[in-house]
């Protein structure tokens, strides 16, 4: 296969809660994932006399950092996608003061990273937010809240603004529309309009801290994320098309406000049909119009959208609204598996923004068993990763701007959806079962030496 482009960063792709563990160490505060024991969309457990929870320890990357950087640099990365935990930061979100140690604990990774030459890059908010902001303030809910946003924003940007040069803001923010608790901070049972005004304060935050990142660190480029949730009419009956231009609009919005600086018509006429009161000032509009400089999103899977409600059943996903797709298979968890899509997707983005892209989400979860001699013969991981990415290089031969790949979990880690390490998605294997035990070794899976290759060969190998 033609190479991919020289400077094109390839990569993976994790986040503090779901790899670092140390939960309650170097003065880190109480997260909604650290009461989230069962994933984004389990109950809540407020941490009274404390609920184990996977993630307290995680895979220790914490402390394991050294070793596992080390890995990824053996595959040859560019660039490693982090999240900064905010509560290591400002450990209930509202103080005035930051918390050295989380500070300085950020500054040794980085350093980390560019002992091997790897790039960071860092999302702000990667589904969680201090558990105190949503117990005092109601979450985002407040508008207070973007207030302490920026402020955290701008402390992460002064103190690395020599370290980190891509910056993402929030993870996934159209999954706000589906995990209340941890998108946007809110509690089950809220209403639509809670909802959407609380999404409305996150686009103001991230816009000011778009502009904040402008300033403070000029030569640094920073991103919207999208989860990238692409849907098919079930048929071509016009309703089943009308729908689903109406529930891709459902998680384009998002994009729209961060890459157009504006809401569009057809969100305001949501909000009239449905009642939802969302109060945008003069001066949200202003700030608003801060758009971001590329636009990241993630991709696993598609799904198809039908008009008629009694056929339309969900399928286990993201994107909750799907039915299945009759011409695709799918992964363990039901998630319906798309290579073309993805090529579809990055063609849909840049047409409609014509902002350079960038997938910082892909990869196959499956639960990984060790044959014989211990190793992990991952082809079913290969192929799907094999298949994603020559679709991307379609895409750009398609015109389309593609800055790089990073792959979800290089290193097993905890799921976001179900808070168990049994969803594995890593080149990685980490010794670590769902109840707890294991030794956390580190191990090559197949995949390690299939993805070294394919970043050694720009690509030729696919
Ligand atoms: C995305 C999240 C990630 C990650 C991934 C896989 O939605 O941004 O945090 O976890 O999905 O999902 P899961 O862990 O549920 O398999």
């Amino acid at each position: 296969m033609k190479q991919f482009p020289t400077d094109f960063l390839w990569g993976g792709a994790v986040a503090a809660n779901q790899v670092e563990g140390a939960w309650q160490e170097g003065g880190k505060g109480l997260s909604t994932s650290d009461v989230q024991p069962k994933g984004i969309f389990g109950d809540v457990s407020d941490r009274k006399g404390h609920t184990f929870s996977l993630k307290d320890t995680a895979i220790d990357f914490y402390h394991r950092y050294p070793e596992d950087i080390a890995l990824f640099s053996e595959m040859g990365f560019g660039i490693l996608r982090v999240s900064i935990a905010w509560t290591r930061i400002f450990p209930k979100g509202d103080e005035l003061t930051p918390c050295e140690a989380g500070l300085a604990y950020y500054d040794k990774l980085f350093d980390e990273l560019a002992k091997h030459g790897i790039k960071a890059m860092v999302t702000l908010s990667h589904y969680e937010m201090p558990w105190h902001l949503v117990t005092e303030y109601g979450g985002w809910s407040n508008r207070e809240v973007i207030t302490f946003f920026e402020r955290y924003a701008k402390v992460v940007f002064k103190r690395y603004a020599e370290k980190v040069k891509w910056w993402l803001t929030f993870n996934e923010i159209n999954m706000s529309l589906h995990g209340p608790l941890t998108g946007v901070g809110l509690q089950d049972g809220c209403s639509e309009s809670d909802v959407y005004k609380a999404i409305h304060h996150q686009l103001v935050a991230s816009a000011l801290v778009v502009r904040a990142c402008h300033l403070l660190i000029p030569d640094a480029k920073i991103g919207n994320m999208l989860l990238g949730g692409l849907v098919y009419p079930l048929t071509c009956q016009p309703n089943d098309v009308f729908e689903t231009l109406q529930e891709n609009r459902k998680w384009l919005f998002f994009g729209d406000v961060q890459c157009r600086g504006t809401y569009p018509g057809y969100m305001l006429r949501y909000f009239r049909d449905k009642g939802i009161d969302v109060v945008i000032t003069e001066e949200d509009k202003h700030i608003l119009k801060q758009t971001v400089d590329f636009i990241s999103f993630s991709y696993y899977m598609s799904g198809c959208v039908t008009a008629d409600k009694a056929l339309s059943k969900k399928i286990r996903g993201n994107i909750l609204n799907m039915v299945p797709n009759p011409h695709l298979q799918a992964s363990e968890w039901g998630w319906q598996i798309d290579p073309v899509g993805l090529r579809t997707l990055l063609n849909e983005l840049w047409d409609r923004y014509q902002k350079p892209l960038f997938i910082v989400e892909n990869g196959l979860g499956a639960k990984d068993q060790p044959d014989e001699q211990g190793q992990i013969q991952d082809d079913y991981r290969i192929s799907y990763m094999n298949d994603h990415l020559v679709q991307v290089r379609e895409a750009m031969e398609d015109g389309v701007d593609v800055l790089g790949y990073t792959s979800w979990g290089p290193i097993d880690l905890i799921s976001a959806s179900k808070g168990e390490i049994s969803k594995r998605y890593g080149f990685i294997y980490v010794d670590r079962q769902d109840d707890g035990s294991g030794t956390l070794a580190r191990t090559r899976k197949k995949s390690f030496y299939w993805y070294q290759e394919v970043i050694r060969t720009h690509g030729a190998s696919l």
